[in-house]
């Protein structure tokens, strides 16, 4: 979806590297989904609630900064899963321990049952909720808590 315009009812999900692979391959571990698949599920949790969804992926830890930083705040809230810059990027939880609107932090799979290394998450501490090891559907139950954050 379009990368401007954001306002008071944008829910922005953003999807770091390797997510456009999605379905693939690894279906054991991520379900045979693909990316397109997750928008579809957002767009419809979103239409349902009155938001507007803008769903983005980017391989890139820079272009993840920018869009952190362009949803800082002015939106509804912003789901994050930053895949593998989860486990090694200082830059990634600088930009998101700036943002003042409602976070989540999504992962498709259980990251606390998989490797050590996938088991600390720079996002954790600097995210106001988190989503794992849900399969897809993490997306949808990330967005429902925005919701219910922003109607308390
Ligand atoms: O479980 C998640 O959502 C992850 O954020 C996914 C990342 C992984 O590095 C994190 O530890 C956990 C990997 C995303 C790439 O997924 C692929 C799926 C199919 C084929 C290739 C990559």
């Amino acid at each position: 979806m379009s990368s401007h315009g954001l306002d008071s009812t944008t829910v922005l999900v953003l999807n770091g590297p390797n997510l456009n692979l999605l379905g693939e391959r690894e279906p054991e571990i991520y379900g045979s989904d693909t990316l397109a698949d997750v928008e579809n599920l957002c767009r419809i949790a979103c239409n349902a609630e009155g938001l507007t969804l803008d769903f983005r992926q980017t391989n890139s830890e820079g272009t993840l900064v920018d869009w952190v930083q362009e949803g800082r705040r002015g939106i509804a809230g912003l789901v994050i899963n930053a895949a593998g810059y989860t486990h090694t990027s200082v830059a990634l939880r600088d930009a998101m321990s700036a943002v003042t609107v409602p976070s989540v932090e999504v992962h498709i799979s259980d990251i606390h049952a998989r490797e050590e290394f996938r088991h600390f998450s720079y996002l954790t501490d600097v995210t106001d909720h988190q989503v794992i090891g849900r399969g897809i559907a993490g997306y949808v139950e990330a967005i429902r808590w925005l919701v219910t954050r922003r109607h308390r």
